[in-house]
């Protein structure tokens, strides 16, 4: 049976995880769980309630494998298919790289979730103290691509983790400027790649469609065909 991955039609997380197993040609079928149109993700399908006790996406079920978390799935997928490796080959580098992963995850989006809800209020001292974090985080990473085009070296996954995370945080008024030229190179890498742009190409359809804003770097998405023929094998 066909490997089930269940995300939301905003779910950052859930774009990670798609995008990888897209990068490794893997099949899948895309299950969307119900969401509400406020940023809040109700993932009510039970498959994802009885996976996860945390109750969110991604959730993948393939065989007797059922687990969640993008990181998670990450590691799975690349047991599963090593090839293209998209963690580094050495321990260290690998170590680096999955660091990073988990800096975006784990201190960088969640400066971004700061910011959900004051969209009318982005001068007050909790978001501009969340976009002083992403600019700080934006410089770091600036620094990681002196040595290398992307941010572990080889593309993988911690550049699509820092890849979703920003556009996020971009959509939140916080998106990395001309301050990080480097970077804005990497993001522009980043989105051209097949497997990211069939991701996020739906993904700003969707917001286009309830009337939300769309970054102004990922506007030529809403024209034409976003996913160039990449595409999982069913939508349920
Ligand atoms: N650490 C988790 C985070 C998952 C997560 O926050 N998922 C969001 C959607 S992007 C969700 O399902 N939120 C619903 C909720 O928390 O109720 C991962 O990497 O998968």
């Amino acid at each position: 049976m066909t490997m089930q991955l269940f995300s939301g039609p905003l779910s950052m997380f859930g774009a990670k995880a798609q995008i990888a197993a897209l990068e490794k040609g893997l099949a899948f079928d895309l299950v969307m769980v119900p969401f509400d149109t406020d940023d809040r993700y109700l993932p009510r399908h039970p498959e994802v309630l009885r996976i996860n006790p945390k109750q969110q996406v991604p959730v993948l079920i393939d065989g007797e494998v059922e687990i969640f978390d993008s990181t998670q799935i990450f590691e799975y997928l690349e047991d599963l298919k090593p090839q293209p490796a998209l963690w580094p080959a050495s321990a260290a580098a690998r170590a680096n790289a999955r660091l990073l992963e988990h800096l975006s995850d784990e201190v960088f989006f969640p400066q971004v979730v700061e910011l959900f809800g004051l969209q009318d209020a982005m001068q007050s001292p909790p978001a501009v103290a969340a976009c002083a974090a992403c600019a700080h985080h934006y410089a770091l990473m600036e620094q990681r691509l002196a040595q290398a085009d992307h941010l572990a070296g080889e593309y993988g996954y911690a550049d699509i983790a820092f890849y979703m995370a920003h556009v996020f945080a971009d959509r939140k008024g916080a998106g990395m400027t001309a301050d990080t030229p480097r970077l804005v190179a990497w993001r522009d890498r980043v989105g051209q790649r097949p497997a990211v742009r069939a991701v996020v190409g739906p993904m700003m359809k969707f917001l286009h469609a309830h009337q939300r804003g769309v970054p102004d770097f990922l506007q030529a998405l809403l024209q034409g065909d976003s996913g160039q023929g990449l595409r999982e094998s069913r939508r349920t």
